[in-house]
């Protein structure tokens, strides 16, 4: 079938860790019941995002968090292919931004690594450094459901055109980026960089970012979007706590593609993006 529907949850992210798993799994639970097929958690869904939360709040996979995910996924009986969100992930004395995807049996289908991490220093004004507490993944990846290929970055990977680029070559019609943009950034950036990697690629891009929370150490922008592969909004949350839900239909992504064949016009002889790494 080439229509499904896609749940991007808006959560409000709180510092008890225990009580937001359980409010994400009622949130999944509910998309469920609306039809959602493929459900995305916004980025560290179950930590305040801050380098100082990190090690604290840091889990292994599978761990405590991502078996409850694991189970809802089973539970909602419904053919949920991915329950995902990134979380603060421990392997080996190093900590990740890793992102997590279970199928609708409960199992572990992908597993992805932020590769860029978020690194700035403005003198005088802000510097917020990942690479403090984080390391970088260094591998793509992509996890297929009967509907389509999925393609998966964090936040800050969706300024790197090149990453979206080799998902498209590896055969993915929908790019999803739990995020959480700050309210410089967001509405700079946040829905031009959707529309931008939606565009080039001719892919869908979904973004799910945590709620909004003013009182928070690191505000999010919150409007969670679903982009068609024509760069045109189909659902944008507001900045407070919601589901978003958008119908997605791919032989819109194959009609876009026969009417604007860019793939097959690259000039792969002059140049190319191409994979160091598997
Ligand atoms: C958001 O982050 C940018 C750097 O990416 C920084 O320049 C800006 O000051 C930050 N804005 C807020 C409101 O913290
Ligand atoms: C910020 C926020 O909404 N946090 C919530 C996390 O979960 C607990 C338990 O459900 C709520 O009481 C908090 O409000």
């Amino acid at each position: 079938s080439s229509a499904f529907r896609l749940a991007l949850i808006q959560l409000q992210i709180s510092s008890v860790k225990s009580d937001n798993v359980t409010r994400a799994c009622s949130f999944i639970r509910e998309a469920a019941t609306q039809g959602a097929k493929i459900v995305s958690l916004p980025e560290c869904f179950n930590s305040p995002y801050g380098t100082k939360y990190f090690p604290e709040y840091a889990e292994k996979i599978p761990g405590e968090s991502t078996q409850k995910l694991s189970e809802v996924a089973k539970e909602c009986s419904i053919y949920l292919i991915g329950v995902k969100g990134s979380i603060p992930e421990e392997d080996a004395g190093k900590l990740y931004n890793t992102c997590a995807v279970f199928g609708p049996d409960g199992t572990l289908l992908a597993k992805y690594r932020k590769i860029h991490l978020f690194d700035i220093d403005v003198p005088g004004k802000i510097t917020f450094q990942e690479s403090e507490t984080l390391s970088p993944g260094d591998s793509f990846s992509t996890f297929d459901t009967p509907y389509c290929r999925v393609g998966l970055g964090i936040c800050y990977d969706m300024r790197f055109a090149e990453l979206a680029q080799i998902y498209a070559q590896r055969g993915c019609q929908l790019l999803v980026y739990p995020g959480a943009f700050n309210l410089t950034t967001g509405p700079a950036h946040w829905e031009l960089l959707q529309r931008s990697r939606a565009v080039d690629n001719q892919v869908y891009v979904a973004t799910a970012s945590p709620a909004r929370d003013d009182k928070a150490s690191y505000v999010a922008w919150g409007h969670s979007t679903v982009v068609n592969p024509w760069g045109e909004v189909l659902a944008k949350a507001g900045t407070e706590e919601a589901i978003v839900y958008s119908d997605i239909d791919l032989k819109k992504l194959a009609e876009i593609r026969q009417q604007m064949p860019v793939f097959r016009q690259k000039r792969s002889d002059l140049y190319a993006v191409e994979m160091k790494k598997p």
